[in-house]
Parts: structure tokens; C-alpha cells; sequence
């Protein structure tokens, strides 16, 4: 039986949450809004326009429009530069495990992430070549929770969403994952993500056995 596995890029192949906080942080010190940690937090998984929408709100400022284009481009710019650095060490523990157990089960394999550097991200840390289909944040009208981004996967795979499995660190992400009736695996802390169908800290928690189990099993 074939199965399609999505995985999510930021927080789930790597860890790039890190770098967008440090943008991020620069830029709502710059407009004197201070931005922590917890509040960075919430904005995994979340578009570029809708983070910068939030901090504004957080900091309760309004800006003009053609500002909040300059300061769009300006944090990707800045997020850039630390990108630009990245290098295969920065993939997570036992991703490149699981990509190539599931290779080597012929199962079909997508990327279904919000972030319009996905293709630059997965150059740099040399796992571009694995994914049967990249969606990013390039080819959908709709963040997450939506399931637009899950769905397009899925159909350039032409698997159906209920035999789709979708690896996910973002509530918003598993929540579009369970809405497009996919099986939603949460990875990072169980008390957040406690709507997955099932939830691990990272890949190293996550055995063949289990992975054979999906291959046959179905969203009920
Ligand atoms: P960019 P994911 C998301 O990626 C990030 O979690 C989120 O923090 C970021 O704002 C979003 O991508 C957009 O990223 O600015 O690079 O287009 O987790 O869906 O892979
Ligand atoms: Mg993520």
C-alpha cells in the first residue's frame, strides 16, 4: 500500500524557529516593542504577514502600509543572512533516518510548509533530493490552519488525504492536518500539540515499527 508522509520544515526538518525569533526580536525592538521567547512561540507555523500583523498588535501600533512592506522585507532580509550559514548539521536527530526508511518503502514523500524560503532551506542542508513535491509558502493563498497546503501535497502526489500522514511542531499545522482528514503527528511537547493523533518529541522517538503501522493504517 502506498502511503504519502508531509512533513513540515521549520521546527520539524530543522530548527529555524531560532532564527526567525532573532529577526523577529530585532525588528519589534527597532519600533520599541519588546517580544519574548513565549510570544515567538505562537508564531510557528504562522505566515510572514500574519507574524508581523501580530507583533504590531502586541506592541499596539499601526503602521502605514508601505511600512509594513519595508519591514517585511526587511526581517526576511535579515533571516537571509542567517539562512544563508545553514549546513547539514542543522537537520533535526534521525530526520534523514526516517526520509530514507520511507524511500526505501517506495512510500510518497512532500513538504508541506508556510515559509516562502523552503526551497533555499532545503538546498542548504542537502535534502531537497528526497521530497517527490515541495509546497511552501510560494504556492498557497492559505496559512494554516487551513488546509490548503496539506491538500495541494496531496494531490501532486495523487494520494487521497485519508492516506496521508503529516509531521507537524505547530498546533495550527496539525489542526489543518486533521481538518484535511489526515493522520496529524505532533513533534515537540505533548501538552501543546495534544490534538495530533499522535505526538513524539522528535524523530529519534520514532521506530520502523511504527512507520510499518502507518503504512497500513487509515484515518478513522
Ligand atoms: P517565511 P513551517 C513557517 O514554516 C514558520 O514556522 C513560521 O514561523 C514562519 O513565519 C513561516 O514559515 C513563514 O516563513 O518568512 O520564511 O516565508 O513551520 O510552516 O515550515
Ligand atoms: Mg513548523
Amino acid at each position: 500500500m502506498k502511503k504519502a508522509f508531509i512533513f513540515d520544515l521549520d521546527g520539524v526538518i530543522v530548527d529555524t524557529a531560532k532564527y526567525h525569533f532573532l529577526a523577529w526580536q530585532n525588528l519589534a525592538n527597532s519600533l520599541g516593542i519588546s517580544f519574548s521567547e513565549e510570544q515567538n512561540e505562537q508564531l510557528k507555523g504562522v505566515s510572514r504577514v500574519r507574524s508581523l500583523e501580530k507583533i504590531l498588535e502586541w506592541g499596539n501600533k499601526t503602521i502605514s502600509e508601505e511600512e509594513f512592506t519595508e519591514l517585511m522585507s526587511k526581517k526576511n532580509e535579515e533571516y537571509l543572512v542567517y539562512i544563508s550559514k545553514m549546513d547539514t548539521s542543522e537537520i533535526l536527530p534521525d530526520v534523514p533516518r526516517v526520509l530514507d526508511y520511507l524511500i526505501s518503502k517506495e512510500q510518497a514523500i512532500a513538504l508541506g510548509s508556510a515559509s516562502k524560503n523552503a526551497r533555499i532551506i532545503l538546498d542548504k542542508v542537502q535534502l531537497a533530493t528526497k521530497f517527490h513535491t515541495i509546497v511552501d509558502g510560494t504556492n498557497v493563498s492559505k496559512a494554516k490552519p487551513d488546509p490548503e497546503v496539506f491538500l495541494i501535497g496531496a494531490k501532486e502526489l495523487g494520494v487521497l488525504p485519508e492516506n496521508c500522514v503529516v509531521f507537524e511542531d505547530s498546533v495550527a499545522g496539525i489542526q489543518a492536518a486533521n481538518i484535511a482528514n489526515m493522520i496529524s503527528i505532533g513533534i515537540g511537547d505533548a501538552e501543546v500539540l495534544h490534538e495530533a493523533d499522535y505526538i513524539f518529541n522528535d524523530f529519534t522517538e520514532i521506530r520502523e515499527d511504527f512507520i510499518n503501522n502507518l503504512v497500513s493504517a487509515k484515518k478513522v
